[in-house]
């Protein structure tokens, strides 16, 4: 049986609560780290612990700290991903809804190891009850030596400031993101630079999401090998899982990375509706390609779901049962891409317009011969030719839909209807 780790405290009541915290050992990684660490031995725990960025890339966190430049100068700047806006995706809200003292005590860890006064939390701004929660609990740190000056006695300083957007996906995208704390208009940049180099207001930046960060406080405490030793040595630790669709239990799992993605669906939360069979499962937010029932005994990690094809992504896990279309979930999930595109890039702005129009036809039974062909020469115009992943998270779905899926597109066109209506 897995204890969680993340979700220990969710169900607790009053979890939200400084004290409810601390009564469940709460900053006491925070006063380690800052008592018997230096800040390289932090990023050295970090790194050892091989944890992955839980944001939808999984790049190695401990190494994006230690690309943040060690001398003087500038102000570093950590910057919390809170935007949660690819669909299918609610883990970081319920962690910051209720235990907002995990994350900030991450924080804390993360800033003191490269040397960042200064903390963002970029937050979607349609959570209202994360937003008031973790503004309590910021004042709470506050006012218990735990954020401000010389924290704990020791020559660290840290304060968190809150920052709310605005309802655009793209914000997400972290250098759009970083634009967007500027005060301009959310556009992805060019990178390199890296934002660890040169982000907000150029200054050196490390930007991490919610459970990325909720990570390092166990990590400290608990040690880098027991973290490593939770699922995949490659791509460990506790995961979250974000059960959405035509399943029995929807919700949010806990569990180790690496559980095979049929056991999460069939086993923990209940399996496809009664008189229904799974269809496909997009397992992490819309931006990873669909992967037909078949292909469940996946393992949910990094790197087995690369080799499958698809990718963990934020681990939105979108159940599709047999009474649903392809067709219409490719169609919609364009739309919303297309809808989402911030217009910088042509690929990107052009190609999804066009997309949603051949599409849009397909699904009215008024496709015409061409229009696959159509649509795979219009991905090939989008992907790897876009400033961010928006384009490509978009292509990416798409071909596969059109790979496993092909017969329910042809049947548009050649019977002129969906047949599922
Ligand atoms: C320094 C280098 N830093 C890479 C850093 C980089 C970033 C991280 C990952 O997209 C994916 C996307 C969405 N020196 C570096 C370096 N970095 N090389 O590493 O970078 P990257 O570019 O691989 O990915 P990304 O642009 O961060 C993220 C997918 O996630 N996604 C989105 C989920 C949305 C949420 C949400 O709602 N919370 O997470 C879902 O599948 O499509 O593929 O920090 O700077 N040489």
């Amino acid at each position: 049986m897995f204890e969680p780790v993340l979700l220990r405290n969710v169900d607790v009541p009053n979890g939200h609560l400084l004290s409810t915290y601390e009564a469940g050992g709460g900053y006491q990684a925070l006063t380690k780290a800052l008592r018997e660490h230096t800040p390289d031995e932090i990023i050295d725990l970090v790194k050892k612990s091989n944890l992955r960025g839980r944001g939808g890339a999984g790049f190695p966190t401990g190494a994006k700290w230690s690309f943040v430049p060690k001398r003087a100068g500038k102000p570093k700047y950590l910057c919390c991903n809170a935007d949660e806006g690819e669909p299918g995706t609610f883990k970081d809200r319920i962690i910051m809804e209720r235990d907002p003292h995990q994350l900030i005590e991450g924080m804390a860890i993360s800033a003191y190891a490269i040397g960042a006064e200064t903390a963002y939390v970029y937050i979607r701004g349609e959570y209202t009850l994360a937003i008031c929660r973790l503004e309590r609990a910021i004042a709470e740190a506050h006012a218990k030596g735990y954020l401000g000056t010389r924290i704990l006695g020791s020559n660290f300083s840290f304060v968190v400031h809150i920052h709310c957007g605005a309802g655009a996906y793209i914000c997400g995208e972290e250098t759009a993101m970083l634009d967007s704390l500027e005060g301009k208009r959310a556009q992805p940049r060019l990178k390199p630079p890296f934002p660890a180099v040169e982000g907000l207001y150029a200054s050196p930046t490390v930007i991490n999401n919610v459970e990325t960060l909720a990570c390092v406080p166990h990590i400290v405490e608990r040690g880098p090998d027991w973290f490593r030793g939770i699922g995949p040595d490659k791509s460990p630790g506790p995961k979250l899982y974000c059960l959405s669709g035509q399943v029995r239990k929807p919700g949010l799992y806990e569990l180790p990375m690496g559980i095979p993605l049929r056991e999460l669906v069939e086993d923990c939360a209940g399996g496809p509706l009664p008189g229904r069979k799974l269809k496909a499962v997009i397992p992490g937010g819309v931006s990873a390609p669909l992967i037909p029932e078949r292909g469940l005994d996946v393992r949910m990690d990094f790197d087995s779901l690369a080799a499958a094809g698809s990718m963990l992504g934020s681990a939105g896990v979108i159940v599709i049962d047999d009474s649903t279309c392809v067709v219409k979930v490719a169609t919609r999930i364009i739309e919303f891409f297309h809808h989402e595109s911030c217009g910088k890039c042509t690929p990107c702005r052009e190609g999804l317009n066009w997309v949603v129009k051949v599409l849009r036809r397909v699904e009215a039974g008024q496709g015409a011969p061409g229009d696959l062909e159509q649509l795979e020469a219009l991905c090939k115009g989008i992907f790897g030719n876009t400033f961010c992943a928006l384009g490509d998270g978009a292509a990416m779905g798409l071909r596969a839909a059109l790979a496993h899926f092909e017969h329910e597109f042809v049947a548009h066109i050649e019977e002129r209807r969906c047949p599922f209506h």
